[in-house]
């Protein structure tokens, strides 16, 4: 329902608003689900997420090539499995590396090995970096360089994601470095070595980046999180580096939503990243 949720909140309207072509392809459907097991019987619902990735990735890779800029509405964050995958395909035909700037409470980099909730959302960083651990699945379509991840927000990690995160290197902004250095240095440190290296930068953002307060549609809340400002100014920053390629609006669920407030702040969120401002200004190029 969360696609959904951001179309009756006017998501494709605002866009065009702004000045931006919008094609709305409709709902996601997933391939046909293969019967797979593994050996860690928390894992749940590994068919259904198999199928799902391998159509998300199909159709990312695709719109990555066929428009402008894709964004990918969900949604259990497992749905990243799958587009950034899919956009890493593209990058590597046009020979750019692809970047991810990963906006979440939480790092999502258990592989079917390591997680005990058996939530697959947990899950998408570790694929599409291309760790082990995911025996009996499908190879993602292309992979991202760790190294190209840059995490912001984080502020849960479970104990073999602490691990990991740091051997594999991927560089996190933790809500900690947020709170002692803001937001604009570390996302600017972070921008200029994707434009140091002319690369594609996919966007991930979860609706638990954001502080449960003024987004409590997830089902995963955890307190302390991103305020308003600091978002919007994250978004307004990427939109004047002009880097972004692709976008994933991810976790909204309407069910938990208050007053569709959750839904109207991401579609807000989308905006300042499509270019919405406050005043005209003369644009600062980060
Ligand atoms: C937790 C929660 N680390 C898990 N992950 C969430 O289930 O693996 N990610 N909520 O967004
Ligand atoms: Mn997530
Ligand atoms: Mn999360
Ligand atoms: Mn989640």
């Amino acid at each position: 329902m969360g696609p959904t949720a951001f179309r009756i909140a006017g998501l494709p309207e605002i866009l065009q608003e702004l000045g931006w072509q919008v094609t709305d392809v409709g709902d996601a459907v997933p391939s046909e689900a293969p019967v797979v097991s593994h050996s860690n019987p928390a894992v749940r619902n590994l068919d259904a997420i198999i199928a799902w990735t391998k159509s998300v990735s199909l159709k990312a890779y695709d719109m990555a090539r066929s428009c402008d800029f894709p964004i990918f509405l969900g949604g259990d964050h497992s749905m990243s499995a799958g587009t950034v995958s899919g956009v890493a395909r593209r990058a590597q035909e046009v020979g750019q590396p692809q970047f991810v700037l990963w906006l979440d409470a939480h790092t999502d980099l258990h592989t079917l090995n390591t997680t005990t909730s058996g939530n697959l959302h947990g899950t998408p960083v570790a694929y599409f970096t291309g760790q082990p651990g995911f025996e009996n699945c499908p190879a993602p379509v292309a992979i991202v360089d760790p190294r190209n991840v840059c995490m912001m927000g984080i502020r849960s990690v479970d104990q073999a994601e602490k691990r990991h995160v740091a051997d594999i290197g991927i560089t996190v902004f933790d809500m900690r470095a947020i709170d002692e250095q803001g937001i604009v240095a570390p996302l600017n440190s972070f921008l200029e070595r994707v434009r140091a290296a002319n690369g594609r930068l996919h966007v991930s953002l979860d609706v638990d980046f954001l502080d449960p307060e003024i987004a409590p549609a997830v089902g995963t809340t955890v307190c302390g999180g991103a305020t308003f400002r600091e978002a919007h100014l994250i978004m307004e920053i990427l939109h004047d580096s002009g880097l972004v390629t692709s976008l994933d609006l991810a976790e909204l669920n309407p069910f938990l939503d208050v007053r569709a407030k959750t839904a109207h702040l991401m579609t807000d969120l989308a905006a300042s990243l499509f270019g919405r401002r406050v005043l005209e200004r003369k644009t600062r190029t980060y």
